[in-house]
């Protein structure tokens, strides 16, 4: 039985935890390419997915489940020729890919995930990255001294944050430089993408590579130079289909199940797909 390992990285608020429990729904209970086995046997704490899941039951947002309870989650899954695996699906909190930026130092748990996964799961929520587009052009222009530079310089711009973040985790993973990169496998993934963009008429969406190229163009080209093109994919996620709120009632996701809400963007862009599995299951090769 395969065992691939995935890292799945996206910043504090990115939807990791409701991608997750959606996942769990869906392979669960609306299979696409990837179900769940859970007669198997396999020792999995599917605790957090279950909670997660409840929630979303209830038409709310889940609740910040603890770093501890979700470090060791393990779905059983199997594709349709019946292929089982198990996915370690490790969700670190946001916050620690920060200080791996900021401090530049990768703990050693992480740089054996990192060097031993097969695919990396870059989870980014355009909406909220924060870029500063017109600084330049306003250099040419003010001859007056902005009063907001200390502010500007307290924050990185998204751009140059994720490519910095980037070189230092493939550093760290042992990577070379020197030939585009066949692994890790690259699945970025466009989260929250309901609250970005929007479908042209009759629901038909653009490839989601150009939203990334259109709002975090250095980072679009350096993953694009730097992975190996049938080794990269690019998605747009809405893992929910729509905001919710802790304390709210959904009933959407009452009446008919959080199993079916929520899509993807396949990379070549059209209409909404309802397998949130899609993209891992590409990352490990299910087709
Ligand atoms: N609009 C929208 N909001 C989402 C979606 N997925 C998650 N969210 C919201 O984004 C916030 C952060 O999500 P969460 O999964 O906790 O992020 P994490 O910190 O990366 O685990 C929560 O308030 C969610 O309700 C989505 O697909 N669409
Ligand atoms: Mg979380």
């Amino acid at each position: 039985m395969r065992t691939p390992e995935l890292v799945l990285l996206g910043g504090p608020h990115s939807g990791k935890t409701h991608y997750a429990g959606q996942l769990y729904g869906r392979v669960r209970r609306r299979p696409g390419l990837l179900r769940l086995q859970a007669d198997r046997g396999t020792p999995s704490n599917l605790s957090a997915l279950e909670e997660v899941l409840r929630c979303l039951e209830e038409g709310r947002a889940a609740e910040h489940t603890s770093a501890d309870t979700w470090a060791e989650v393990l779905l059983p899954l199997a594709d349709k020729h019946g292929n089982a695996m198990d996915l370690r699906w490790p969700d670190y909190g946001g916050e620690q890919l920060r200080q791996v930026f900021e401090q530049r130092a990768v703990p050693e748990a992480w740089r054996s995930r990192l060097t031993q996964a097969e695919g990396w799961v870059l989870l980014i929520r355009l909406k909220s990255e924060t870029t500063y587009s017109d600084a330049l052009s306003e250099l040419t222009k003010r001859l007056e001294p902005r009063n907001d530079t200390t502010e500007r310089a307290a924050h990185w711009d998204a751009n140059a944050y994720w490519v910095e973040l980037l070189q230092l985790l493939l550093h760290v993973a042992g990577v070379g430089q020197i030939a585009r990169h066949r692994r890790p496998r690259l699945a970025v993934l466009l989260s929250c993408y309901d609250e970005f963009a929007t479908a042209d008429s009759g629901q038909v969406w653009a490839p989601p590579r150009q939203s990334l190229a259109n709002h975090l163009p250095l980072v679009s080209s350096f993953i694009e130079s730097n992975w190996a093109s049938d080794a990269l994919t690019i998605w747009g996620l809405s893992a929910l289909g729509r905001p919710l709120v802790r304390n709210g009632a959904e009933e959407t996701f009452i009446d008919e199940g959080p199993e079916n809400q929520g899509w993807v963007i396949p990379p070549e862009g059209g209409p909404p797909e309802p397998d949130l599995s899609r993209p891992l299951a590409w990352l490990v090769g299910v087709r």
